[in-house]
Parts: C-alpha cells; sequence; structure tokens
C-alpha cells in the first residue's frame, strides 16, 4: 500500500502520546483521581512505543484496544484526536488550568499538589513568576513550604530553566567544534561521532550525545572529564558519563566496542521514532537489534551485523538511511530508496535569493557579496535590501533602490565580476496589506520577495489577507519567512498556512525555506506540504555579511529532514535557468 507523503504525518504517534501525557498532567493538577491519570499516561506510553502509524490504524478502522495499555476510552479520543486534529476535554482542561503549572509541577521537590498551591494561594503559574514569588520570600510563608522548601525550589528550577533550553544548531556546531577538538587529543579513541538529535539536523538539540570506540573506556572518560568547558559531572558509569558543561548544557558520552560501533550509532542517533519502527521491522524478519548489534532471535549470543550502520539497514532490506530522515515520516514507505538517492545536498545549490547589503542593515557592499558568493562556488545572487518601511534597517525608498540597480547593472557589465548579480527587494507587506515599493518599481525589478515585518500580532484573517495580497501581485515571485517565527523566541504569525499554499501553487509563486539557524522558516512539517503540492521552494541565507553565506548548509540540513529533492528547488537552476525562468515569471 502506498501511503501518501503528508497524510501519514497529519498526526503522528508521538503528537497523540504528547497530547495523552498533557491530559495526564492537567488531570493532576485538577486533583482529578489517580486511576484517570494512570491510565492517560499508560496510553501515551503504549502509543509512543508502537511502530506503526497510529493514525492510520484509525483511519483503517482497526481496533486500537488490542494495543496494551488503549481502553475502549483511550481509543474513542485517539480516533477524535486523528479525525479532527484536537481534544474537547483536553481544551476544556486548558481553560481550566494553566498549562504553564506543567513546567511548575516537574520542578524536583515540587509536584501537581505543591504547583495547585502555589497557583491557588499566590496566582503563581510559571516559572517566572515562581521565580520572584521565591525571591520575595512568599513562598516560605505558605503552609507547607518553608525557607528550606523555597530555597530548594529556586535552586531546582534554575537546573530545569536550562535543561529545557535547546540549543540552536549555530551554537551546538560550536560546542561539537571544541568538544571534538578537545577529545581528539586522546589517545585511546578510535572513532568518534556525536550522535542523536544533532546528526539528524534537528532544528534544535537538547543534548549532545558523544559516541566512541575504545577498548580502555576508562581513560576516555578520565580524559572527557577534564573538559575546559565542564561545569559539573552529572554520573558516571562503567561505558557511560554525563556532564554539564557551558550555559548547564548537558553532554552524554558513550563508550563502545569497534564491533558494535554500527549498532550504537544507529541506536543513539534516534530518533525514538525511527528506532522503534526498525525494530518492529527487525522482529517482523525474526531479529533482534539493540545498540550491540543485530541477532537471530533463536541465537542471541552471536550478532550478525553491528560493525558499521550500512549493513544493519542492508540486513532488514532497506537502504542507508540519511540521519536527517530518521524521523519515522517517509523514510520506511516503498519507494524511500528513489527519495533518500535524490536527496539534495549543499552542492546542488547554484545561487541564492535574499540578501543585504551596506546600503540596509548588511555589513558588506554589492562587489564584497558577490565576491564571497562566488568564492562559495555560487553563480549568482539576489540582492534584496529592505525597503523604506523597514526604518530601522534604513530601507530603500524607490529612488535610493533604482541608484542601487544602476550599480547592479554596472557591476554585471564587468567582464571580470565573479558572479552574477540579480536586480531584488525584499519588499515589505505593510500592515494594511499593500506593498512598500510601487508597481511600477518593482516592475522593474529581477526578483522581488515579500514578507512581513510589522504588525506581525494581528488576527488570523487579517495577516493571512496580507500574504495574499503579496501572493496575487504579479511582481511578486516570493515570500520570505513566511510564518515569521523566531526559535525559542517568538511564536509564529498567526497564518493560515494552507491558504498560503494553495495560493502560492495557484499563482506559481515560490515559498522561502530561510537557512538562518533562528528562522528555518518554512519548517520542515512546512516544507514537506509544499513540496507535496508541487510548490517551489528557495532555499536563502538572509545574509547580513558575508560570513552569513555559509547559513545555507543548515538550509539544506532542514530540506534534506523534508525529503527535499534538487528539482523542487529554484535556486538549483543554473544562471541561464534561472534567467530564462525569471523571463518568464
Ligand atoms: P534531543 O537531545 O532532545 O535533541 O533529542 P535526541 O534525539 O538526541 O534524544 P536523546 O538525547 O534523548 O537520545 C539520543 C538517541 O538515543 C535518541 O534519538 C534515540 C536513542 N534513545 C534514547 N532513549 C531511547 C528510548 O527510550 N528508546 C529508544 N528506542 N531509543 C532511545
Ligand atoms: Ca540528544
Ligand atoms: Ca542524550
Ligand atoms: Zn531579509
Amino acid at each position: 500500500m502506498q501511503k501518501e507523503l503528508v497524510d501519514q504525518i497529519v498526526i503522528t504517534n508521538a503528537e497523540i502520546a504528547a497530547a495523552f501525557e498533557e491530559m495526564a498532567d492537567l488531570l493532576e493538577l485538577s486533583g482529578e483521581n489517580a486511576f484517570r491519570i494512570r491510565a492517560y499516561r499508560n496510553g501515551s506510553h503504549a502509543i509512543a512505543e508502537e511502530s506503526e502509524s497510529i493514525a492510520q490504524w484509525v483511519l483503517d478502522g482497526k481496533d486500537l484496544t488490542s494495543i496494551d495499555g488503549i481502553g475502549s476510552t483511550l481509543a474513542e479520543k485517539t480516533a477524535v484526536l486523528v479525525k479532527t486534529g484536537g481534544l474537547p476535554q483536553l481544551e476544556a482542561l486548558r481553560e481550566k488550568v494553566p498549562p504553564s503549572l506543567r513546567d511548575i509541577m516537574t520542578i524536583p521537590g515540587v509536584g501537581a499538589k505543591k504547583a495547585m498551591k502555589l497557583y491557588a494561594e499566590l496566582s503563581i503559574k510559571d516559572l517566572a513568576t515562581l521565580r520572584t514569588a521565591c525571591e520575595s520570600g512568599l513562598v516560605a510563608n505558605l503552609k507547607g513550604f518553608g525557607e528550606k522548601t523555597q530555597a530548594a525550589i529556586l535552586q531546582n528550577m534554575e537546573i530545569a530553566e536550562k535543561a529545557t533550553q535547546r540549543l540552536l544548531m549555530d551554537r551546538a556546531d560550536v560546542l561539537v567544534t571544541r568538544i571534538k577538538t578537545y577529545m581528539q587529543s586522546c589517545g585511546a579513541i578510535q572513532k568518534m561521532e556525536f550522535a542523536g538529535s544533532y546528526r539528524r539536523g534537528k532544528e534544535t538539540v537538547g543534548d549532545l550525545d558523544l559516541l566512541v570506540t575504545s577498548s580502555n573506556p576508562n581513560e576516555v572518560m578520565d580524559h572527557f572529564s577534564k573538559l575546559p568547558m565542564i561545569m559539573e559531572i552529572i554520573q558516571r558509569g562503567d561505558t557511560k558519563m554525563s556532564v554539564r558543561v557551558t550555559d548547564s548544557f548537558q553532554v552524554d558520552l558513550r563508550v563502545v566496542e569497534e564491533s558494535s560501533w554500527g549498532a550504537a550509532l544507529q541506536y543513539f542517533t534516534g530518533s525514538k521514532e525511527h528506532n522503534v519502527h526498525l525494530r518492529g521491522l527487525a522482529k517482523a524478519q525474526g531479529l533482534k537489534i539493540n545498540e550491540y548489534g543485530v541477532y537471530k532471535v533463536e541465537d542471541e549470543t552471536q550478532p550478525i551485523a553491528g560493525m558499521n550502520e550500512e549493513e544493519i539497514y542492508h540486513l532488514l532490506g532497506l537502504p542507508w538511511v540519511p540521519p536527517e530522515l530518521r524521523e519515522d515520516r517517509i523514510e520506511f514507505l516503498p519507494n524511500a530508496q528513489e527519495w533518500i538517492e535524490d536527496l539534495i545536498e549543499l552542492a546542488d545549490i547554484r545561487g541564492d535569493l535574499h540578501m543585504h547589503t551596506t546600503a540596509t542593515d548588511g555589513e558588506n557592499t554589492i562587489q564584497e557579496m558577490a565576491a564571497a558568493a562566488a568564492a562559495r562556488g555560487l553563480e549568482y545572487i539576489a540582492i534584496t535590501d529592505h525597503s523604506k518601511r523597514v526604518s530601522m534597517a534604513r530601507g530603500l525608498d524607490e529612488t535610493r533602490l533604482l541608484k542601487q540597480w544602476s550599480e547592479i547593472d554596472q557591476f554585471n557589465s564587468d567582464a571580470n565580476s565573479p558572479c552574477w548579480v540579480f536586480k531584488g527587494i525584499e519588499c515589505d507587506i505593510l500592515e494594511n496589506g499593500d506593498l512598500d515599493i510601487s508597481d511600477e518599481c518593482l516592475a522593474r525589478a529581477d526578483w522581488v520577495t515579500a514578507s512581513i515585518h510589522y504588525g506581525q500580532k494581528q488576527p488570523r484573517e487579517q495577516i493571512t489577507q496580507r500574504i495574499l495580497n503579496a501572493i496575487h501581485n504579479p511582481n511578486v515571485h516570493a515570500i520570505s519567512h513566511p510564518t515569521g517565527r523566531l526559535l525559542s523566541r517568538r511564536e509564529p504569525y498567526d497564518v493560515d498556512m494552507k491558504a498560503v499554499m494553495e495560493a502560492a501553487k495557484e499563482y506559481n509563486k515560490i515559498l522561502e525555506l530561510n537557512a538562518n539557524p533562528y528562522r528555518l522558516d518554512l519548517s520542515d512539517i512546512h516544507t514537506m506540504a509544499a513540496i507535496k503540492m508541487g510548490i517551489q521552494i528557495a532555499i536563502n541565507t538572509d545574509a547580513h555579511s558575508i560570513s552569513n553565506l555559509d547559513l545555507m548548509k543548515y538550509g539544506i540540513l532542514q530540506a534534506r529532514r523534508a525529503g527535499v529533492r534538487p528539482a523542487m528547488v529554484l535556486n538549483t537552476r543554473s544562471l541561464s535557468e534561472m534567467k530564462a525562468w525569471l523571463a518568464k515569471s
């Protein structure tokens, strides 16, 4: 049975599990009986561990109560989740109990009862207000709390807060490089790789998972414990160790034998969902797979594979799966091999269609950006400075813009210019839905990308309509950072992306996948949906300096996670193809 690319991920097992986990927490916070709470927790666990798509089960009309831990109530609720994407009971609970209390109840030594009391007596509903209340001594005065508890809460909060912070990919890269360089000086190590979400190229990284081979784990761990940036050793066992480094960030180290390298790398790269699915496939073939190797069920003494990842996947009749695809979304589909072979790579990118110069808030000139792009192997770039509404960045009005374009004409006419520069603009979509630059002027641009910088909190219909207006404008080629999110900093606009994508498809417009590690906007899910609809994307750096041109690699990681192939990306075209495309768009 050929499952559709995106329909299959409408709601993942992990998302259903998370909804039930939240139900359980909120029920606990409302003082519900322990039996009901446990039912949701067990159900959540059972669904998270299930290898097949539960959503598919529901759609196929299969009986969910055959799964251990799922009773008739939860089966019914699961069906509602799959069919509607939501759960009325959960929404009612969220009204009754602030969901942010969940952060408080997970602080070591607090729990649901204390969290409820803090809320009832002091209206404390999130970590920030709890901190203030502790610091001003209010918590110590509460019955059942006292000075000691207050001090413990403050201390544990710090760890809890830091631990929930996920690192952006560029920050993770800095840590990885420093740790790798240091660990390379350890003579007892043969192979070394960072596994986990870092290897999968996820948008953010919760902790780092360092895997090494050595026949002397103790020497490796001694070396690791002297890492210069270490703050605390959380635990040390025979072959594994966890530490906190700068900013309380956790790094897990595991030492394995050479013979288990592939199996351990596969296991600790995850994702958990991918591994659960893989184990299920192995089981169906009479095999057992764990972090040490692959075994025949009838003889678990001797592994039949485990040295490298390839042999493990091949043994199960699968192509080796690039880490970015290991999320149990498309990698197990029957035609996965075809996708895997054609997955986009950095080298496929021939140009970059979003960047700024000293004319607005960039640090380098047109000439410098062009030379740096050429040095990175690009054939063309588009200069897309801000338009005048973005006054903080000294955005361009029509006069300055035309002047910049004649400078670009000059540059391109020079036979020695290192790469072609398209005359572009990042045109602001104003609060009222108009574009910031006149149509007569936009019509003279090679490339117009439109984006929102103001009025980001407008209601859904209004902000969606603004983007639709831009898409309807015949001078606009693309929409940049379509949802406006900033990872760990700002929520996306409340925009109807389905409507935006349908319009982009109808009007043959490009949606940007902005490669900046703070943005990565489109998200992986939106990118998958867009390419499935046949919408072209552009992967751009939005560089504000020469060095920012290197951010392209994060856009590529994100695109690979979405299963993007080169033909789906506008800026994989050669310069002449790009010129031809622009001539008819
Ligand atoms: P993160 O750190 O939150 O960004 O995400 P990951 O994926 O790096 O997760 P982490 O560090 O907890 O674990 C690393 C990998 O180890 C994970 O991707 C798969 C594997 N793993 C860890 N715990 C389990 C588990 O309970 N079951 C399975 N099947 N695999 C696990
Ligand atoms: Ca991790
Ligand atoms: Ca970990
Ligand atoms: Zn920009």
